[in-house]
């Protein structure tokens, strides 16, 4: 216990204490990420991932107004299969706790969990950012926010093209957070390898991203970076089949007039079914690549 509403588990607390490797693992995506029962064998494989490399996971969630760091199975049976489960960014923590509800942390709720028990480093599929058509709607993830204040590297295979990708970037660079591509020159878009953006700085291997984060750690800079991990070429997406389907989706969120938290999940879930598998693999394929960067990366920071 951090204190008595964070409860860390037995696992994690002892790797914290020991500076031993640990990676954070997000619950949005089992809950409103992908489709049962493939959201349960994404989080269970995910922490596998984490261990086979050399890090203990730490699955994050709020179960009955308990903000958990390290979940037990039963728990992310639960996230996987209630509808119920609520979505909760950073915003949501203090009423979920309060009222004893049960939610799923976006990658903004997770940093900020994640950081209050000590952990680093931590990987999810894709960040939030700012929504096409922005200027109207000023629909900006608070995933942005937290990563202008919270000091998590957040690995991930970049950002959905359902985003608006050069205003996101932009935003980040405001924010004063690093962008490091891990062998690449351009952010991804999540399926694909490429968006035509340019990253802040290139990376060549987990140990270079360990020295630039404990170079920032030295510093006493505020804030998070991007590990942006492109999708491996064998699962990618083709840009312009992605574009057609984001394109149908974006359409077809509008008319139904879904807007604010919940056009992310909508949005996910019918490019999962236009798609077919070949997103759902693509998907879980990226966040298993991402988790064991993230594991790579904790050993590095970690070996003093
Ligand atoms: N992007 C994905 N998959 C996801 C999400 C984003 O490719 O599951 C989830 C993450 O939890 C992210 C959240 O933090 O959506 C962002 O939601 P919003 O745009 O409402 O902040
Ligand atoms: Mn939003």
């Amino acid at each position: 216990m951090v204190s008595g509403i964070v409860c860390v588990s037995e696992e994690v607390a002892q790797a914290v204490e020991e500076g031993a490797p640990v990676v954070a693992l997000e619950s949005t995506i089992i809950a409103h990420g992908f489709p049962y029962p493939a959201n349960l064998s994404c989080a269970f494989r995910s922490e596998q991932a984490a261990r086979d490399a050399g890090a203990v996971p730490a699955t994050i969630a709020v179960i009955d107004g308990v903000v958990r760091v390290g979940l037990t199975r039963d728990e992310i049976e639960r996230l996987a299969s209630d509808p119920k489960v609520e979505k909760a960014s950073t915003r949501d923590l203090g009423t979920l706790v309060a009222f004893k509800l049960t939610g799923a942390t976006t990658v903004a709720a997770t940093m900020a969990v994640a950081a209050r028990a000590g952990i680093r480093i931590f990987a999810t599929g894709g960040i939030g950012g700012v929504h096409r058509g922005a200027q109207i709607s000023m629909d900006v993830s608070a995933d942005l926010e937290e990563l202008a204040r919270t000091r998590v590297a957040v690995v991930c295979a970049g950002a959905k093209s359902v985003l608006d990708i050069g205003a996101t970037l932009e935003r980040l660079e405001t924010y004063g957070v690093p962008v490091l591509g891990y062998r690449t020159d351009e952010f991804p878009a999540f399926y694909a390898r490429t968006s035509g953006f340019p990253v802040s700085a290139r990376v060549e291997d987990a140990a270079a991203v360990a020295r630039v984060l404990r170079v920032r750690d030295e510093l006493g800079l505020a804030g998070g970076e991007v590990v942006a991990n492109p999708i491996d070429p064998a699962f990618e997406i083709p840009a312009q089949t992605v574009e057609a389907v984001v394109a149908q989706a974006l359409a077809e969120a509008d008319n139904a007039g879904i807007s604010g938290k919940a056009i992310t999940p909508f949005l996910l879930r019918r490019i999962h079914e236009l798609t077919g598998g070949a997103s759902e693999r693509a998907n879980l394929e990226l966040v298993l690549s991402n988790v064991r960067l993230a594991a790579r990366i904790a050993v590095a920071y970690h070996a003093r």
